[in-house]
């Protein structure tokens, strides 16, 4: 892994929003701190860091927040095809797919739309 200075996630495992930043800083090879939050009761740093939502993930680089996740675009394909079908499921992972229970209804994928 390369070597970043300062980077730290605060999130949790059972948590889906947390694993798409993970995803990202694994695939960029990007060192970090995991910081797991167990939100009961929230901590002083997630409050501090996400006033406004109070929710996870926060990626802190050197102190500084950013809140919401999403794709970072060098993370998506180059292809606009794939891109839109990366995207579509990105979507439809944060629409459907929140907590535990819903991944058994993930449906059967057809192999064309497979990423
Ligand atoms: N829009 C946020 C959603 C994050 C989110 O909903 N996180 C949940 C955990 S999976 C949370 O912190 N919930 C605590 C709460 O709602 O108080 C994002 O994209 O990062």
């Amino acid at each position: 892994m390369g070597k970043y200075e300062d980077v730290k996630l605060l999130g949790d495992w059972p948590s889906p929003f947390s694993m798409k930043p993970r995803i990202a800083l694994n695939l960029k090879k990007v060192d970090y701190e995991l910081i797991v939050e167990k939100m009961n009761p929230k901590s002083e740093l997630l409050l501090k860091s996400n006033p406004v939502h109070k929710k996870i993930p926060v990626l802190l680089h050197r102190g500084k927040p950013v809140c919401e996740h999403g794709l970072p675009p060098p993370i998506l394909p180059a292809d606009p095809y794939d891109r839109a079908i990366a995207r579509f499921w990105a979507a439809y992972i944060d629409d459907k797919v929140t907590w535990g229970h819903h991944w058994l209804e993930l449906p059967s994928i057809p192999p064309s739309f497979a990423m």
